[in-house]
Parts: structure tokens; C-alpha cells; sequence
């Protein structure tokens, strides 16, 4: 088994959540921002068999998208009186940036409720 581990753009998350959901894949997705250009991001989890690794690249790649922006670069050092015009340096997000990690276990722990543990949740 794999845990697919993809840092994807906010406006792909969608389209990509449901075409995991669509094809059966269990996943999670959780808010992030990336170092470089804070901005916000998803990161999406899904534990997958080996063989289904590359149906689950397909749907990335499907779903996510390259995007231009523009990031003002750090102010240099100046001298009093000095003046900058920052200029914004191109550069090119996504569509997807894919971890893919080996799972030593997966196991969902399901144990029934208790009638007592039932009451005192809502307590
Ligand atoms: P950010 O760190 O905000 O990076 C956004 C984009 O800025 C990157 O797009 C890349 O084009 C550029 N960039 C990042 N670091 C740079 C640097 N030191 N110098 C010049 N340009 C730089 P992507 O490569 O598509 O990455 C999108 C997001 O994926 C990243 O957002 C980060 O959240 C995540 N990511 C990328 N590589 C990663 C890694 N090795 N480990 C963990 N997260 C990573």
C-alpha cells in the first residue's frame, strides 16, 4: 500500500476530490500554504493499493492545473535616499507537486459505541 501525498491549488481541489470520490478512493484533504509563496494550497492524502498509484497520478494530472503568478521579490538592503521599484518574478505553480510514501499499516479502528460510551458523549 502508498500514501499518495499531493500539494495541489485551491481551485483544482474540487474537480480532484471528486474524481477520487468518483472513481471509489478514500481521501483527505487538508488546508496548507506553501514556504515560498504563502499562499494557501491543499494538501490531498489518499491511501492507495501499489497498483492503483498511477490511476491516481491520471486523476491528478486530469484535474490539476499550471498556473502563472507573480511574487514581489525580499527588498535588498538600501542606503538612506536609495529608492527600488520592485519588479514581480514570474513563476509557475502546480499543476501538482506528488509525494508517494510507503505504509507500513492501515488500519481502520472501528469499535462499536457502548450504550454508557453513547450517554456520556452527549454529557
Ligand atoms: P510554494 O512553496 O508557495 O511554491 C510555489 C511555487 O513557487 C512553486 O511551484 C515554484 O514554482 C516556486 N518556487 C518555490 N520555491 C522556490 C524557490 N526556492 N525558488 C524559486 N521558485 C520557487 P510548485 O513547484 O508547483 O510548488 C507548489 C507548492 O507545492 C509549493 O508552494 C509547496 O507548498 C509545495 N511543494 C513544492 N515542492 C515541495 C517540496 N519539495 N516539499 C514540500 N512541499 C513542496
Amino acid at each position: 500500500m502508498k500514501l499518495v501525498i499531493a500539494v495541489v491549488q485551491g481551485k483544482d481541489v474540487e474537480g480532484l476530490m471528486s474524481a477520487l470520490r468518483a472513481a471509489s478512493y478514500r481521501a483527505t484533504q487538508i488546508n496548507s500554504s506553501g514556504g515560498f509563496l504563502r499562499e494557501n494550497n491543499v494538501t490531498v492524502m489518499t491511501g492507495v493499493d501499489d497498483a492503483q498509484v498511477p490511476d491516481v497520478f491520471r486523476l491528478i494530472h486530469d484535474n490539476c492545473y499550471t498556473r502563472t503568478q507573480y511574487v514581489n521579490p525580499l527588498l535588498p538592503i538600501m542606503e538612506p535616499g536609495e529608492f527600488y521599484m520592485p519588479n514581480p518574478v514570474e513563476v509557475q505553480v502546480g499543476g501538482a507537486t506528488v509525494f508517494v510514501l510507503p505504509v507500513v499499516r492501515y488500519e481502520r479502528i472501528m469499535p462499536q459505541a457502548t450504550s454508557g460510551a453513547r450517554a456520556g458523549a452527549g454529557a
